[in-house]
Formats: C-alpha cells, structure tokens, sequence
C-alpha cells in the first residue's frame, strides 16, 4: 500500500482540535503545499469533533491522506467509525486512514467508560469495521461486540486502518490486523523494543512515529518550546519506558510541577524541571539538521513515516514551511 506522494520515509502532522478548525484548515493547507503525506487529527470528546475538521479537510484539500489519530470503539460503536470514515473516504475520492486504538483511559473514566477488555475491543472492532467497509453484511459475535446482519446500504471504499499502540500486546495486534501503526514515540530505542512485539510484518506495513516535533532555526528556542508538552509526556510515560531512558527519578518532580502548576503554581517551574536529556528522548526538537539526523536514526530502526505533533514551533506555519524546506526534501 502507497499512501500519495510516498517517498522513502512519510512525512505527517498532527493537529489537535482545540483551535477554531479554520485555523487547522490553514495550518494543512500549509502542510499540503509543503510536501507533507499526511495529515492527522487526535480523537477526544472534550476537542471538537475530529470527523467533522476530516470532512471540512476532505474538501479543502486535494492529494493529503485523511487520518484519524485516534477513534476507539469504547465510546463509538465500530459501525459508526466505519461509516463516518467511509464518507470521509468518499469525500476525499480514497484518501482516508482510520487510526484506532483503545482511548485515553483517563478521558474515558470522565464519561463512566470503563477502560474493560480494550485490547480485545480494539481486535473485534477492526475485525466488524473490515467486514463491513469489503460491503458485506455482519453477523458478529465476540466478547465485546455484536453485530446483527448490519452493513453499510451505500457504496463504500476501503481504507487502510492502522491501530494507534503502546503497549506489548497491542502492538502484536497491530502487527497482525493492521494495515500499520501509530506509536507515540519519538526516540529509536523505543522503536527497537516496539519491534521486539511485532509479528511478520506484511509488505508495506507502515511503522508511523506518532511524535512531538519542534523545529526552528535556533536550536535552544526549538527545545525550549517542546518543554511543557514534553513534561506532559513524562508525566504519563510508563515506569517501563522512563526506565529504559534513565529517568525514572527525574520525572518524579515533573510530575511534582504539574501537579503544583495544575493547582495554580507557574509553568515557569515545570520548564526547569524538564532537562535537555527528556526533551531529547520525548520528542524531535533542533534544528532542521538536528531534526533529519533523528529521523534517519529513526528509519534504521525501521520507521516508515514520521508524524509531526505538538508543538511543531513556537510559530506552527513557520515550522512547517521549515519541515517542508529542509527537512522532507532529505528523504526524497
Ligand atoms: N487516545 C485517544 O483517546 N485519542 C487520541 O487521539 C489518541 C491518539 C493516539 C495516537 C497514537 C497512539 O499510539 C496512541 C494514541 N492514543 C489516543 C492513546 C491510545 O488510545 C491508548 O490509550 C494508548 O495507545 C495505550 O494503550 P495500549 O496500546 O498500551 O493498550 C492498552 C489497552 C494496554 O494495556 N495494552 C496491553 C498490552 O500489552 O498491549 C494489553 C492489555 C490486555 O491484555 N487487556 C486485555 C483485553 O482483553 O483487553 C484484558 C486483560 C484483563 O486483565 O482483563
């Protein structure tokens, strides 16, 4: 499988939408004219609506695959995802990605969803949701999902799926049911070890570093703007992950900050506590130069498309003009 304009590596970003969505229509229009493969929207109740900003960019923009990063089949029944990404696939004539994964836990347990039997959710879910957009009718009955000869009455598309994955188990899934994967991870040790759980990966399996990305001219200024989503990352990394890196005692007082931060204390304090070594583990911050040696470094370890997330830049349309110049160009 070739997403358009496939290179040696991939390039992607990511948006958050928790900006007005004309503001991410600008921001991908930029990507579009600067190279960019991909373009990917993040998936929580409490942001709007990620299938609503796929559809306005569906029509906004022309050659870009459409991802959602990521839906989860806990708050939204898995015909439902295969509809709506159906009609953005139709709308954007074939460019739509599902991305699909378990859902933030700690988002879940604010709507009283239960974080029960993810993996074996996510497994099912993609099992209904793959039958339904080949056009068939769906008797399904697993553990967590059951489908009474449903199916979608229109003409529907296939579109790849890839499954959004942290964990061992997961990430196995990923390798065995998915058309490719989104790891939130930016450093190639983890990407060693993600490939440790994988299965035979089939041709053309996409390995996608879902990452934090903050590029600039000035190096320090591109670190010092990674820092507070860096903290963030700290602050939920498994014990597992911080261990492999070193900095187990450190993200102690990360943690510390936010809290104090969250209770009215300074962001100030919570950059003094994120060391150049975190920045360098928990995202893709520098230069330009600095940026393409990372993901070389990346794509031995076996990377085929890197996803630019927050914060991207101090100034995010100048960042990916940047990307664009010189960063993509040394992949073509
Ligand atoms: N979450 C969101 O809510 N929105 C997003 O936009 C989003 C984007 C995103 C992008 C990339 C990415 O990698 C993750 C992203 N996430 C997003 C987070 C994602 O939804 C998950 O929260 C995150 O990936 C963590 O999940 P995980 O892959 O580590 O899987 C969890 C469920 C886990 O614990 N997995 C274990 C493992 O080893 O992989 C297995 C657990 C297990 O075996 N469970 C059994 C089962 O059947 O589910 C039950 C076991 C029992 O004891 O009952």
């Amino acid at each position: 499988m070739k997403l358009c304009g496939a290179m040696d590596m991939k390039f992607g970003i990511e948006f958050v939408p928790n900006v007005k969505p004309y503001e991410i229509e600008y921001l991908t229009s930029i990507a579009e004219d600067s190279g960019f493969d991909s373009v990917w929207i993040t998936d929580h109740y409490n942001n709007r609506n990620s299938y609503s900003i796929l559809t306005l960019l569906a029509i906004r923009t022309v050659r870009l695959s459409l991802g959602v990063g990521v839906s989860n089949p806990l708050t939204v029944h898995p015909a439902i995802i295969a509809s709506a990404m159906a009609t953005i696939n139709e709308l954007s004539m074939g460019r739509a990605i599902l991305g699909i994964a378990a859902g933030d836990k700690t988002t879940l347990q604010r709507l009283g969803v239960e974080w029960d039997k993810p993996l074996t959710r996510v497994k099912e879910a993609v099992e209904v949701i793959k039958e339904l957009i080949s056009g068939k009718r769906v008797n399904y009955s697993g553990k967590t999902i059951k489908v009474n000869n449903a199916g979608l009455d229109y003409s529907v598309s296939p579109y790849p799926i890839y499954i959004g994955a942290q964990g061992p188990k997961m990430l196995k899934l990923a390798s065995e049911i998915g058309d490719g994967v989104l790891i939130n991870a930016s450093h190639p040790k983890d990407f060693k070890e993600a490939f440790k759980c994988f299965g035979e990966l089939k041709e053309g399996f996409d390995v996608v570093a879902y990452t934090s990305m903050s590029v600039d001219k000035d190096r320090e200024k591109a670190k010092e703007s990674a820092k507070i989503v860096v903290a963030f990352i700290v602050a939920g990394s498994p014990e597992i992950v911080l261990n492999r890196h070193g900095i187990t005692e450190k993200a102690k007082a990360v943690r510390e900050a936010l809290n104090r931060a969250f209770a009215g204390g300074s962001w100030a304090d919570v950059r003094k506590t994120v060391s150049e070594d975190m920045v360098d583990t928990f995202s893709i911050s520098g230069t330009p130069e600095d940026v393409v040696s990372r993901i070389e470094e990346l794509k031995k370890a076996g990377v085929t498309h890197v996803v630019a997330g927050s914060p991207i830049g101090s100034d995010r349309a100048k960042a990916i003009k940047l990307i664009g110049k010189k960063v993509i160009p040394a992949f073509s």
